[in-house]
């Protein structure tokens, strides 16, 4: 476990590489592990992937967690089936958000960590103090004194060294091996106890249908035995185990038997769901349900209702999204959906934007055309008061940008905790901030800072509402007709904003086609064409210098929007768009809002 990017899913490559899994000739792409598409196109890990190697006569069982924010319930889901955990900080980058959130999880699961600093062949790598840092951490966590005698090894993970000295690594990762074995204690179980293990994730195999990942606590799982199904609603049946299998590197092979500690597929529980219990079938014994973090964002998910919708997608209708998202719920236990007033729009409520983004970028890709609001943060009663999630922000920069990365912050109510200056040039900031201004902040944070900043945040906690707050300064631009854009309609409006779309592009009335400099929507006609006289256009006509569009990624996309704008986003397309399309509609909306403000006595 830890932060985003530093180096788990390579470390566990140099594991497998190590313990013999692949032949010497064999071709392995780098980060084996992040087999999804969106994995290697992101770069980082997105689901939870188990894999196992041979370390002299023991098997280790080993969860390769996701490292961002967003994906915190894919780690408390993994820590449900592991006995220890390999804590990895970068050598340069230290503790980060995400490493204080999974080593409290940790600490919290009373598991045995191991100290893995990364990436110490980095030139800027500064492994004493990553250590001190990391040991801050534990105190600030209230670690217990067992907790904080943790072991270190340093590492670089993508060679394969560790060694038990910053400057000093072995050619393999015996040392780290050896730590590992000495400090995890084997999987502990009654040899008295009846078969009991917990269901913590599901998969599907083309073959035998729904496969129900689980981790045996005590007893044996057999091939072909009947077991106890103990069900999510507390009803026992009874279910035979078709097939079984256990992981060896990256394949499922079939086994006849499971033992405590061994992490096993399973076929046979049709509609089997994380969380449950398979028991032994005479003396059933259900383990209680863990709970994980709640969401604490939300977006409404709906059916195309643009006037393109159907054109691009071959999944349109409200009976088939909403089977998707139930099926989405059945394997990812930090998303919820619920109805809302419209029968065709469900809210989807998860950890964060790049969540609930990942999520509509693969139905996307399924085929499915959608419309998706502007995410929302979740609030909630406590003592009859209404609490809004609050978010720790880790924030470096050049020291130049301190000033206006203080100024943005403090505009959207976020609390300074610390400031450090690794004396670099760079300094790191970390804030409290209410997840509300965090919508929307990245694209400000980087225009500002030249692109030069890193930002990461995860949830901290809940805290009474903090009023009203500033959201983005800037209008839309929005077309007032449907047809294509004009580089000639362009070439006119570049002046007023920066354009997400270029010439010859569809549009629609109540489409959003740029970003206006000035605080205000302003409607535009993008398709107006250049009159046509006698003359032949003259040669100047066509070097009109059109600055490229500036289309917007789907996250981007979910940042940009304010709450009367939504995004259409379909297989071909994502497109901004107001969420009411009719230019004398919203005008009238308008209107009566401000008639209502005037109404009302200051
Ligand atoms: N210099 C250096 N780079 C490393 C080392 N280990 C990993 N990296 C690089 O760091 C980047 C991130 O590595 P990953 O293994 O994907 O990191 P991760 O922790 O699995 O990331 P997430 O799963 O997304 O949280 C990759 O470009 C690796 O090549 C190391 O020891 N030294
Ligand atoms: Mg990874």
């Amino acid at each position: 476990m830890a932060h985003v990017d530093h180096g788990k899913t390579t470390l566990v490559d140099a594991l497998l590489w190590q313990s013999g899994s692949f032949r010497a000739n064999q071709e392995v792409a780098d980060r084996v592990l992040d087999s999804m598409d969106l994995e290697r196109e992101k770069g980082i890990t997105i689901l939870a992937k188990n894999t196992a190697v041979q370390i002299g006569g023991t098997k280790v069982n080993i969860i390769d967690t996701p490292g961002h924010a967003d994906f915190g319930g894919e780690v408390e889901r993994g820590l449900t089936m592991v006995d220890g955990v390999l804590l990895l900080v970068d050598a340069s980058e230290g503790p980060l958000p995400q490493t204080r959130f999974v080593l409290r999880k940790a600490l919290e699961a009373r598991l045995p960590v191991v100290l893995v600093v990364n990436k110490v062949d980095r030139a800027d790598a500064r492994p004493a103090e990553v250590v001190d840092e990391v040991y801050e951490l534990f105190l600030d966590l209230d670690a217990g004194e067992a907790q904080i005698d943790f072991p270190i090894v340093y590492a670089n993970a993508r060679e394969g060294w560790a060694g038990f000295a910053a400057d000093e690594l072995a050619p393999d990762l015996q040392p780290l091996v050896e730590t590992l074995l000495a400090t995890v204690p084997a999987p502990s179980y009654d040899p008295e106890h009846p078969l009991q293990a917990l269901v913590t994730n599901l998969d599907a195999s083309p073959y035998v249908g729904r496969l129900a990942l689980l981790r045996v606590r005590h007893g044996t799982i057999r091939k072909g035995e009947q077991v106890a199904w103990c069900r999510a609603d507390g009803t026992i049946e009874r279910a035979r185990v078709t097939e079984l299998y256990v992981t060896e590197a990256l394949d499922r092979v079939p086994a006849d038997e499971a033992g405590p500690g061994e992490i096993v597929a399973l076929a046979g529980l049709p509609d089997v769901t994380i969380g449950e219990t398979i028991a032994d079938a005479a003396d059933p014994r259900p383990l209680p349900v863990r709970s994980v973090d709640e969401p604490s964002l939300a977006v409404t998910v709906g059916i195309n209702t643009s006037p393109l919708a159907g054109t691009e997608g071959d999944k349109v209708t409200a009976s088939g999204l909403i089977g998707r998202l139930e099926r989405e719920l059945v394997g990812n236990v930090s998303l919820r959906v619920r109805p809302t007033a419209s029968p065709d729009v469900w809210e989807v409520q998860g950890r964060g934007e790049l969540q609930l983004a990942v999520l509509v970028e693969i139905m996307r890709r399924e085929g499915f055309e959608l419309t998706v609001g502007k995410p929302e943060v979740l609030t909630r009663e406590i003592d009859g008061k209404k609490h809004e999630p609050v978010e720790r922000v880790a924030i470096d920069v050049p020291e130049e940008y301190i000033g206006v990365v203080t100024q943005l912050l403090s505009l959207r109510k976020g609390r300074m905790q610390q400031m450090v200056n690794h004396g670099t040039g760079w300094a790191r900031m970390e804030y409290l901030v209410p997840a509300r201004g965090l919508i929307g902040f990245r694209t400000e944070f980087l225009t500002e800072t030249r692109g030069a900043g890193i930002m990461h945040h995860v949830f901290e906690h809940w805290e009474p509402w903090h009023g009203e707050l500033r959201t983005r300064p800037t209008g839309s631009l929005v077309a007032d007709r449907r047809g294509r854009a004009t580089a000639f309609a362009i070439a006119a409006l570049q002046e007023r904003g920066s354009l997400f779309v270029g010439p010859r592009e569809e549009l629609y009335e109540g489409m959003v086609v740029g970003e206006n400099a000035r605080g205000e929507d302003l409607d535009v006609n993008a398709t107006k064409e250049k009159k046509l006289t006698n003359m032949r256009s003259s040669s100047s006509d066509e070097l009109v210098r059109l600055i490229p569009a500036r289309p917007l990624s789907l996250e981007q996309a979910l940042e940009f929007i304010r709450d009367d704008e939504c995004v259409e986003v379909t297989p071909k397309s994502i497109r901004l768009r107001k969420v009411e399309l009719s230019a004398t509609k919203r005008q009238t909306i308008v209107s009566r809002r401000k008639r209502e403000r005037d109404a009302t006595p200051a």
